[in-house]
């Protein structure tokens, strides 16, 4: 059984050199943005597993970019919180150097496309003047981020717009199932200045690769600790890095508001929101 001894937990951060933490949308639910298949995920009729893929994409644009548009109005008024703040904090060697002495190396890998963990870093590294290590990696890419879908063009862009393009303004509000989808025309969802072909929200769906993964997969076989926060862990290969920690000799631990899916191999168990457990235990 895991233990959720902090002490025990502080030996095992203190002896650390590569840690690799591991994050999903639980990290998030502090700052009010829904997580995946919570509650709160569902978007209008549609359960969001299902307009993250290619064939709803394929099947009808127009929803999948008020599905998107939407996510955009969700997150852009959010502000990290503390369990962003502190995961942050391990990125700073001065500050990290009180819980981890020993480690020379931290990688964060999220599935969240909020952006609120490089925001809190970025937050952290101005109001201390001091520059981070490590590097954050958005596997499942960014909200805020548009790529053509034209196989031979290679626009890809942040995008901050509000709206990314008139059409889809106001389409965020409508939310009961009686109300009438609206429907956007093709022509006027957001379009490739290069090459005019519809644009796409840079995110990772269903059946594609995540971002940068043969290197997060190499960081993941050399790390000694890995913290998997906030995530159901049922999404590939995110749901498996841990493993690879373990393979290696490291050691789990896991922070999550319920018992779930490979939590019962991890070494450690801290149940309870992880804004509030990441900083009883690494704050
Ligand atoms: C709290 C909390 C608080 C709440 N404190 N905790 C069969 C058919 C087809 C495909 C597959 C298949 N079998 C396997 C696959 C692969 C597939 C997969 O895993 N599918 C499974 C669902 C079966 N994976 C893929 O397709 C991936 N690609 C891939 O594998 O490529 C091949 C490859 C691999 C390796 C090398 C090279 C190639 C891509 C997956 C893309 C996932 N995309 C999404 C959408 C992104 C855009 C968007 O957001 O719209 O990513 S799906 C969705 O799930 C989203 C999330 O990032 C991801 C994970 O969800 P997450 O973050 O865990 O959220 P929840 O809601 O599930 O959990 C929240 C947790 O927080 C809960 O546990 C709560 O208890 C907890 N919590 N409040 C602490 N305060
Ligand atoms: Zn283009």
């Amino acid at each position: 059984m895991p233990s959720s001894n902090v002490e025990d937990f502080c030996d095992v951060l203190s002896s650390s050199k590569s840690i690799l933490i591991v994050s999903g949308a639980g990290l998030s639910a502090a700052s009010g943005i829904a997580t995946f298949r919570g509650t709160g995920g569902r978007w209008r009729k549609y359960d969001p597993k299902i307009l993250a893929t290619l064939s709803a994409w394929q099947e009808n644009q127009s929803r999948v970019w008020q599905f998107f548009h939407y996510r955009r109005e969700e997150v852009r008024p959010a502000q990290p919180n503390k369990g962003h703040r502190v995961l942050a904090q391990m990125f700073i060697p001065s500050l990290r150097k009180a819980v981890a002495p020993n480690t020379t190396t931290v990688t964060h890998v999220t599935q969240n496309i909020d952006g609120l963990c490089l925001e809190a870093l970025n937050r952290l590294s101005s109001a201390s003047g001091k520059e981070p290590d490590g590097q954050i990696i958005e596997m499942h890419g960014n909200l805020f981020d548009v790529v053509c879908t034209a196989h031979d063009c290679d626009y890809r862009v942040k995008n901050t717009d509000n709206p990314i393009c008139p059409a889809l303004g106001g389409t965020e509000v409508i939310v009961g199932e009686g109300n009438v989808e609206p429907v956007v025309k093709r022509v006027d969802l957001p379009h490739c200045p290069k090459c005019q072909q519809l644009l796409r929200p840079d995110v990772v769906w269903f059946g594609e690769r995540p971002k940068r993964i043969q290197e997060i997969l190499q960081i993941a076989d050399s790390a000694d600790l890995c913290l998997v926060v906030g995530t159901s862990s049922l999404v590939q290969p995110a749901s498996k890095l841990h493993e690879r920690v373990r393979a290696n000799g490291g050691k789990v631990a896991v922070f999550n508001m319920e018992v779930v899916n490979h939590s019962d191999e991890a070494d450690f168990l801290f149940l309870g929101p992880c804004e509030v457990e990441l900083q009883r235990v690494l704050g």
